[in-house]
């Protein structure tokens, strides 16, 4: 006989981006549970409904960057450019979320503050900021891996008379135009920014800590026949992208770069650069461009070439050279280094000369000068992947906290799930998959609601990924990140943009092709790995 429980809903889903909102409707519209979701914003949308600044968008391309689970929702919607700008994306997910009649069932500007695991009852407890207390047989979290602002403390931060902004919280009464901008960060948000910026501010002053490697993205106009063709094309393209590495909707290389002569290397290149697109340059130009160090260098020695050409003054081409491996998040824009040719835009290298602090009218640098500013922008990044996860009193078995747990970095069992957490599921966890992320997302969104539905069927009362599952997970990881340059960059993938934060291997890096058989797997073997127990087992418990 089972223990008699009582939750308030069957399942609590927190977020309401890409990954909350498919996540609700799997579980409520297709598997037909009871589903209260929590958003912390104030609509739904997440990355897309926070990070309005100009020249906010996606760099994955259009036609893969949405969900692939609905034939008709992927016939129904249409695109204009070939990368999606911020208020495109928002629209199509509001429109999702109608479209399935999600609305309803998603509590907006209500932040989830904790969520603990009673072992007497074996349901979660969440909590929210504004006093709500419900309970639930699971909890999915999609709280976002690029979601929880990185907001340096540079001195005199508080004190600044302009308007100071993080990207990622933008306000709608903000316009920039013929104002003095400043802006820290020079990541894919800042040089996003930063084009957008040049054309709408009286004066842009740039504070670069380290150059980046930005090749073009190719964006423009979309016509009809290019959207007619992709939709006649949708099973082809999602059967690629699904069965790939970077899932972004080209063929990655299966030539080694040195195994061609450097004029052949030269033509590949450039033909890529014509193309656009990060990731198309890094995993579509050669093979080994994230393993080799010799091909990383005759990459990142073509775009080096690139900035000598096309900016003009030789002491900012070399300030914007970067001289480290091309091994961080491929970036890519349009214009991006013609926009420092222009008169107001100026670029102040800030390893060279630190940001002693800011003043009420703005950036001081050590060589004494105050960078008069209206506006300072932080595009200073994201405390990546589990920043959100630690932001709660997130507490499983034994009523302990995620942080005791992730001590040595954070980690997961198939990047969704975490030992000590029984029926708490993460949609981009630790250790998932580094890619374009919806199809990703839709992965684990799918996969998650496979092993729901199935425990609801066999009267499943916990599942839980046993330690040595997650610690054979956390070295495969950690091997398969190693046979890549990634780790020997500083960047928010291993952790390193964040001060006092432990470096650690967070994603998998075998591509989603590989990812999605290793899930299959588990599956396909009963969830080995996971710990499940029926009703039956616990009853007299
Ligand atoms: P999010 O969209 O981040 O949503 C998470 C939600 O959870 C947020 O709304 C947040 O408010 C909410 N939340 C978090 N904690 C709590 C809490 N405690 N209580 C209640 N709510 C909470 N990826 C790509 O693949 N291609 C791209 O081109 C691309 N471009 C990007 C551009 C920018 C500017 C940024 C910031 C990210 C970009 N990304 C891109 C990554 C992007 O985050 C993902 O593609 C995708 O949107 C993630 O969806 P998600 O639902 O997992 O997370
Ligand atoms: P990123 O890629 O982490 O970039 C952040 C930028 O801010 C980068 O140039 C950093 O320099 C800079 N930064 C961070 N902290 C400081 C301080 N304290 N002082 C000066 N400069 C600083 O974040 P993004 O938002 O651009 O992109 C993150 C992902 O979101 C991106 O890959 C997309 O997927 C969307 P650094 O390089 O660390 O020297």
């Amino acid at each position: 006989m089972s223990t008699i429980r009582t939750a308030d809903v069957d399942a609590i889903v927190i977020g309401a981006g890409f990954g909350g909102i498919y996540m609700l409707h799997k579980l409520r519209n297709e598997l037909g549970l009871t589903v209260q979701g929590f958003e912390k914003g104030g609509g739904v949308g997440g990355t897309w409904y926070f990070n309005r600044y100009p020249g906010a968008k996606s760099d994955t391309e259009g036609f893969v960057y949405r969900y692939s689970f609905d034939k008709d929702l992927l016939q129904e919607w249409d695109w204009t450019t070939r990368y999606l700008d911020q208020p495109d994306v928002l629209a199509y997910l509001e429109h999702v979320v109608d479209r399935y009649d999600l609305r309803r069932d998603i509590a907006l500007n209500t932040e989830v503050t904790g969520a603990a695991f009673d072992e007497d009852t074996d349901l979660w407890t969440v909590t929210t900021a504004d006093g709500r207390s419900l309970t639930s047989r699971y909890v999915v979290n999609g709280l976002g891996l690029l979601a929880r602002s990185n907001i340096p403390d540079i001195p005199g931060r508080d004190g600044f008379a302009g308007r100071l902004v993080h990207t990622n919280a933008w306000p709608d009464d903000l316009d920039i135009t013929g104002k003095r901008v400043g802006v820290i960060g020079t990541g894919s948000t800042g040089t996003q920014f930063i084009v957008a910026a040049a054309e709408m501010a009286g004066h842009l002053t740039v504070f670069q800590r380290t150059p980046q490697y930005v090749v073009p993205s190719g964006n423009g106009p979309v016509d009809r026949s290019e959207v007619d063709a992709a939709k006649e094309n949708f099973d082809a393209i999602w059967d690629q992208v699904r069965n790939s590495v970077v899932g972004f909707g080209f063929e990655e290389s299966g030539v080694e770069a040195m195994s061609v002569s450097a004029d052949e290397r030269r033509r590949v290149f450039q033909e890529n650069w014509d193309k656009g697109n990060g990731f198309r340059f890094m995993f579509g130009t050669f093979a080994d461009i994230a393993t080799d160090p010799e091909a990383n260098a005759a990459a990142a020695e073509f775009i080096r070439s690139k900035i000598a050409e096309i900016v003009e003054d030789p002491e900012t081409a070399r300030a914007l050279t970067p001289t480290d491996l091309y091994a961080k998040r491929p970036l890519c824009n349009e214009g991006y280094y013609e926009t420092f040719n222009r008169d107001d835009v100026e670029l102040v290298p800030i390893k060279e000369n630190p940001i002693q602090e800011i003043t009420p009218a703005g950036v001081r640098t050590a060589d004494g000068v105050i960078h008069e500013l209206d506006v300072l922008v932080f595009a200073t990044g994201f405390d990546a992947v589990d920043g959100n996860y630690r932001a709660m009193d997130l507490r499983g078995r034994g009523g302990r906290h995620i942080d005791e747990h992730w001590t040595d970095g954070p980690t997961s069992y198939l990047g969704l799930s975490k030992s000590g957490f029984p029926n708490m599921f993460m949609i981009l966890g630790p250790n998932g998959p580094f890619t374009n992320l919806p199809p990703s997302i839709e992965t684990q969104v799918e996969w998650i609601g496979g092993l729901i539905g199935d425990a609801e069927r066999r009267g499943i009362r916990t599942v839980e990924p046993t330690p040595e599952a997650e610690d054979g997970w956390t070295a495969t990881c950690t091997e398969i990140a190693n046979m890549t340059l990634f780790p020997k960059a500083d960047s928010w993938i291993f952790g390193a943009n964040i001060p006092g934060k432990q470096n650690a291997v967070m994603f998998y890096m075998a591509g989603i092709g590989a990812y999605r058989q290793k899930l299959a797997e588990v599956a396909g073997n009963g969830y080995e790995g996971f710990e499940r127990i029926t009703d039956d087992e616990t009853a007299g418990v």
